[in-house]
C-alpha cells in the first residue's frame, strides 16, 4: 500500500490531523493499535480552548458541539473553602472555554471519518517505522496475524506517550525533559447535577479538589490522592466526604452525591520530548509531550500541534513549500512550553506535596489571596486558561 501521510495513532491527535488532510485533498491513513470502542471509551479531557472549537467549526465538525457543548466565561478558584469567580471573560477581551468531553469530541470524529471515507486502520499488532531518514519512510504492522506494509512521504506520530514513534528518534538526537508529580487524581463520573455552573479549583490544607461536569445532569470530580492509593481505598462514601471538605462547608453542602459509574487514577506528569521532527516523521500531541491535567491543556496542546503540522504539509504538498514542516517543530515547542509553565504552575500552587512545609504552604496561600485580589494576576491566569495564540508561522 502507498499513501502521503501514515499517522500513527487514533487519539485526538491523529484524527484531527486525518481530518485537516483529507480537507486538503492530502491522501493518509489512520494506523490505531485498540479498537474504535476503546479509543472512544477512555474518559479523559473536558475542556475545549476557542482554538480546538474554532477547528471543530472549519472542520464540519460541530453540530453537537454547538448543541451540547457547555461555554464558559469563568472559572472559580477556592483556598480552604473561599471560593472567588474569575470572569474570563471579561478579562480576555471576549474569550471562552467550552465543557465538552474527550468521548464527545472522539465519536464526532469517527462518525464524520465513516462520512467522508477518511481511512483507519484498527488493531494493528506490532506497528514499527522503518526508513525514516530517508524519503521514503515505510509503516509495517499484522493485522489478524497477516503483515502489512504501508510507504509514504511521512509519517506522522500521534501514538501518545506510551507509543513507539518517540522512541524511533535516536537517542543522541532527542532530548526529554520531565517532573514527576508526588501525588495522582482520583476521578469520578456521577448522574447527578454540578454543583456550580462552573468549575472550581479548589487548594485545601488536605489536598486539590476539582468540580468539573460533562452536562445539567453528569458531574465530574477529581481529588488528589497519594501516588499508591488504589481505586478500591476509595468507596463512594469516602470520595464524597473528601471532596466536600476540600470544596469547604458552604460549597460542598450544596454538592448532590449519588453513585459513581467511572473512578480511575491518574498520575501526573510533565515531560517534553525535543525535536518535534526527525528526517521523515513528526511527532504530535501526548507522543512528544505531557501536562499535569490542571491546566485543561493536553488535548488542547493536541490540537494546536496538527493544525500548525496540517498548515505546513498542505504548503508542502499545494505550493512546493517546505518552510512550514522545516519550522514545525520550533513553532509548536514555543506554545508547548507556554502551556508546560502554566500548568506546572497551576499545579503548584493548587496542590498539597508531601515535602511542604509551613513556609511553602503560606506562600501558596499568598499567591491565591493575591490572585484573588489583584486584576492583573487574574488576567494572566485567564490568557493563558483560555489558551494562548498560535504563533507566527516563521
Ligand atoms: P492519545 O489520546 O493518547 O492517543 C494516542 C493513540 O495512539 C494509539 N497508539 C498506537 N497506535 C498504533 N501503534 C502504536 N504502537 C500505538 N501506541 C499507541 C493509542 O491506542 C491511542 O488511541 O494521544 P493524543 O491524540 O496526543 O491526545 C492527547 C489527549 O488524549 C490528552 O492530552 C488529554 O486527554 C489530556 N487531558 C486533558 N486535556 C485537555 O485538553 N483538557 C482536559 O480537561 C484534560 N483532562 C486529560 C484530562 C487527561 C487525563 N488522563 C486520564 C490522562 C484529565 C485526565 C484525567
Ligand atoms: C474534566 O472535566 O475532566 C477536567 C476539567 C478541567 C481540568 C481537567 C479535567 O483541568
Amino acid at each position: 500500500m502507498r499513501t502521503q501521510v501514515a499517522i500513527i495513532g487514533a487519539g485526538p491527535a491523529g484524527m484531527f490531523l486525518a481530518h485537516l488532510l483529507h480537507r486538503d485533498g492530502i491522501d493518509a491513513i489512520v494506523i490505531e493499535r485498540r479498537d474504535r470502542a476503546y479509543v472512544e471509551g477512555r474518559v479523559r479531557a473536558g475542556v475545549l480552548e476557542q482554538v480546538t472549537v474554532d477547528l471543530m467549526h472549519r472542520l464540519g465538525l460541530a453540530t453537537r458541539l454547538e448543541r451540547e457543548g457547555l461555554v464558559h466565561g469563568g472559572t472559580n478558584l477556592s483556598l480552604d473553602g473561599r471560593m472567588f469567580h474569575i470572569d474570563m471573560k471579561t478579562l480576555t477581551g471576549g474569550a471562552t472555554v467550552t465543557v465538552y468531553g474527550q468521548q464527545e469530541v472522539m465519536r464526532d470524529l469517527f462518525d464524520a471519518a465513516d462520512d467522508r471515507d477518511v481511512p483507519i486502520i484498527w488493531n494493528a499488532a506490532d506497528v514499527a517505522l522503518d526508513d525514516l531518514a530517508s524519503t521514503r519512510p515505510r509503516v509495517t504492522w499484522r493485522e489478524e496475524g497477516i503483515g502489512r506494509r504501508l510507504d509514504c512521504d511521512f509519517v506522522v506520530g500521534c501514538d501518545g506517550y506510551h507509543g513507539i514513534s518517540r522512541a524511533s528518534i535516536p537517542a543522541d538526537v532527542l532530548r526529554t525533559f520531565e517532573r514527576v508529580y508526588p501525588f495522582g487524581w482520583l476521578g469520578i463520573l456521577a448522574d447527578v447535577p454540578p454543583v456550580e455552573d462552573e468549575l472550581i479549583y479548589a487548594n485545601h490544607e488536605r489536598g486539590f479538589a476539582l468540580a468539573s461536569m460533562r452536562s445539567a445532569t453528569r458531574s465530574r470530580y477529581y481529588v488528589q490522592c497519594a501516588l499508591d492509593d488504589a481505586v478500591d481505598d476509595w468507596p463512594d462514601e469516602r470520595f464524597w466526604d473528601e471532596l466536600c471538605l476540600r470544596l469547604g462547608s458552604d460549597v460542598g453542602s450544596r454538592v448532590t452525591r449519588g453513585p459513581s459509574f467511572e473512578k480511575a487514577i491518574a498520575p501526573l506528569r510533565s515531560f517534553v520530548g525535543e525535536p518535534m521532527r526527525w528526517g521523515r516523521l513528526f511527532l504530535a500531541g501526548d507522543a512528544a509531550h505531557i501536562v499535569p491535567p490542571t491546566g485543561a491543556k493536553g488535548m488542547n496542546l493536541a490540537v494546536s500541534d496538527v493544525t500548525m503540522l496540517g498548515e505546513a504539509l498542505a504548503q508542502h504538498y499545494q505550493a512546493g513549500n517546505d518552510a512550514g514542516i522545516d519550522g514545525y517543530s520550533r513553532r509548536a515547542l514555543a506554545r508547548v512550553w507556554k502551556a508546560e509553565r502554566f500548568s506546572w504552575w497551576f499545579t503548584s500552587v493548587t496542590h498539597r506535596f508531601p515535602t511542604m512545609d509551613g513556609f511553602d504552604r503560606r506562600i501558596q496561600m499568598a499567591e491565591l489571596e493575591y490572585i484573588r485580589g489583584s486584576e492583573a494576576a487574574q488576567r494572566a491566569l485567564a490568557e493563558n486558561y483560555v489558551g494562548l495564540p498560535l504563533g507566527a508561522a516563521r
